[in-house]
C-alpha cells in the first residue's frame, strides 16, 4: 500500500503525501545543500522552498566536511563506481546541513528534491530545476525515517531537542 492517493481529474497523478490528511504525522529529516548548490548562490531558494512549504528548520549549518563524514553519510553506497567521486565531491567546498520538522517530512522533500538524476526529475522540483548533471544534482535528502534519524546524528551530535 502506498501513502498517495490518485487524482479524480488525472488518474495518474501522485498526489503527494503531504496532502493526504489520512497519513499525515510529524516528521523530523536531514537535508544537505550540495556544493553545487551552495557555489552557485541557491542556499536562500532552496531553504525558502521549505519554509514556504510550511516546514520548520531546526538545525542549520554551513560547513566544509571532511572525507570521513562524507563516507559516514553515504556508507550505504560504498564499493559502487560512484562512491570515491561522491565523497571526494561532498567534501571539497561548504555544503549546507540543515534538519527540518513537518507533516511527512521524509517523503515531502524526497518528493521536493526530485529523483536522482536532474535530466529526470521534472520541473518544479529542486533538482530538475537547478541539477546539472547526476553527482551534482543539488540536494541531499534522507529517504527513511531510519536514515533520517542516522543522519541526523551523525551531522548535529547535539540536537538534543
Ligand atoms: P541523495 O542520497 O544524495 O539524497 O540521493 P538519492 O537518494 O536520490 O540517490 P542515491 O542512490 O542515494 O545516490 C547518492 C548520490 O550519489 C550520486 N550518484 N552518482 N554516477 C552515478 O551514477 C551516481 N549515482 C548516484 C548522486 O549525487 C546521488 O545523489
Ligand atoms: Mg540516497
Amino acid at each position: 500500500m502506498t501513502n498517495t492517493t490518485k487524482s479524480q481529474v488525472n488518474p495518474n497523478f501522485q498526489i503527494p503525501k503531504r496532502v493526504n490528511k489520512g497519513v499525515m504525522r510529524k516528521e523530523r529529516t536531514f537535508l544537505m545543500i550540495k556544493p553545487e548548490g551552495v557555489e552557485r548562490g541557491l542556499i536562500g531558494e532552496i531553504i525558502g522552498r521549505f519554509e514556504r512549504n510550511g516546514f520548520k528548520i531546526i538545525a542549520l549549518k554551513l560547513s566544509k566536511i571532511s572525507r570521513e563524514l562524507a563516507e559516514k553519510q553515504y556508507e550505504e553506497h560504498r564499493g559502487k563506481d560512484f562512491f570515491d567521486d561522491l565523497v571526494s565531491y561532498m567534501s571539497s567546498a561548504p555544503t549546507v546541513s540543515m534538519v527540518i520538522e513537518g507533516e511527512n517530512a521524509i517523503a515531502v522533500a524526497r518528493e521536493m528534491a526530485g529523483v536522482t538524476d536532474p535530466k529526470l526529475a521534472k520541473p518544479g522540483t529542486i533538482r530538475g530545476d537547478y541539477g546539472i548533471d547526476v553527482q551534482r544534482n543539488i540536494i541531499h535528502a534522507s529517504d527513511s525515517e531510519k536514515s533520517a534519524k542516522r543522519e541526523i546524528s551523525i551531522h548535529f551530535e547535539n540536537l538534543n531537542f
